[in-house]
């Protein structure tokens, strides 16, 4: 080899070897600004321990053809505080919420897939701005929201936020919510707009036959609330002479000013407020409601927001409110060891089926109520009056 040829070869070499590192060096920069952070993103396979296999196996056989609604609260496939409500009627499938994190939108997609025939959401309610509530609807660019994924005709909104529009979940929200609207033509409206009836938004929507869903009144669409929560967009269902009731996680303050504000009928299935928080389903709200039957969405024991036992979700305060009224209570999931990421289902996905004449309730896991359970003969007592 010449002197000249060698050298020829040795700048093939050398430039062959810069593109590669070149190609190297910025896919991993690339992949380090695109990845979401972990807090957002927890994508590792001790995460998903859970019984999702078995649950999706049970739900399939659900015949929902007789129901005139069915109400499903859904466990979300990690271990975190959250919550997805779905609602089927005989013309409508609604979405109140999509938490816990980004990575519960393949749990919620899974479900969801069973029972949205026609790939369409015909309501989407979005009750306040906080992760375990909205996470499936500000997902990062690189994954699919639910917007992404369900043709959404309406979309309705908290009217009132203290988050920053230009930064993290909430400018992703925002996104999200503009590309609905472009991709779709969805109708976006506030809470507020439902009351004022403005924009062509209305309070109350006809969802079937003999069925109606009703944005009910809050003083804090209107007024800031320092606590996040009090913004929660709350919602009535009425169907077949049953209601239905969903505050999201409304507190104390907000619950007397929604008594105050609308006119409530007794509640055949309330959701309780804010997980079973001792901060929410206060006895102001309970004795107008006197609900039948309660389902809390939340992985029960969980230290995630505090150490205080007996302020963990379900709590023992909202326990002793819910008593004086019904022992019907029903729990999504359950916290077997939070720093080891295990969580199993309590009663897993929660499905109340109501036609004209009765009522059903049909969980995943089991039908155990809570008051009967393990973790509560453990953890809680049980006031009888
Ligand atoms: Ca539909
Ligand atoms: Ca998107
Ligand atoms: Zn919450």
């Amino acid at each position: 080899m010449s002197k000249k040829k060698t050298n020829k070869f040795g700048a093939f070499i050398l430039c062959t070897l810069a593109l590669i590192l070149g190609v190297f060096g910025g896919f991993s920069v690339y992949t380090y600004i695109k990845l979401p952070k972990t807090e957002e993103l927890i994508l590792t396979s001790d995460v998903y321990y859970s019984k999702n296999d078995e649950i999706q196996k049970a739900d399939s056989d659900l015949d929902l053809t007789d129901a005139e609604i069915s109400v499903h609260f859904l466990e979300l496939g990690n271990k975190y505080t959250g919550d997805c409500t779905y609602i089927k009627t005989k013309t409508c499938d609604i979405l109140i919420d999509c938490g816990s994190k980004s990575d519960s939108i393949s749990t919620v997609a899974n479900y969801l897939n069973k029972y949205v025939t026609d790939g369409t959401l015909e309501y989407v309610i979005v009750t306040h701005a906080h992760q375990d509530h909205y996470a499936g609807f500000a997902t990062p660019t690189n994954i699919n929201s639910i917007f992404d994924l369900y043709k959404c005709e309406n979309i309705i909104t908290f009217a009132q936020t203290n988050q920053n529009s230009t930064k993290g979940l909430y400018s992703n929200f925002l996104r999200e919510l503009n590309e609905s609207k472009q991709k779709n033509n969805t109708n976006v409206f506030d809470a507020e707009d439902c009351i004022q009836e403005s924009k062509g938004a209305k309070k109350e929507y006809k969802i079937g036959e003999n069925s109606t869903l009703k944005i009910l009144d809050s003083k804090f669409y209107t007024q800031k609330s320092k606590t996040e929560n009090n913004h929660s967009v709350c919602t009535l269902i009425e169907s077949a002479g049953k209601n239905f009731l969903f505050t999201g996680d409304l507190e104390k303050d907000g619950e007397e000013a929604l008594v105050n504000l609308n006119s409530l009928p007794e509640i055949d299935l309330y959701k309780a407020g804010h997980h079973g928080s001792k901060t929410s389903s206060s006895m102001p709200l309970l004795n107008v409601i006197k609900p039948k039957v309660v389902c809390v969405c939340c992985c029960a024991g969980s230290p995630e927001y505090t150490k205080t036992k007996d302020n963990q979700f379900p709590t023992q305060e909202f326990i002793d409110n819910v008593s004086k009224f019904t022992d019907k209570i029903y729990v999504t999931t359950l916290c077997i060891d939070y720093d080891a990421n295990k969580f199993e289902s309590f009663n897993g996905n929660i499905i109340y089926i109501s036609n004209q004449t009765n009522y059903n309730i049909k969980c995943s896991n089991n039908d155990t109520i809570l008051k009967d359970s393990e973790w509560f003969k453990n953890n809680r007592t049980w006031q009888t009056a």
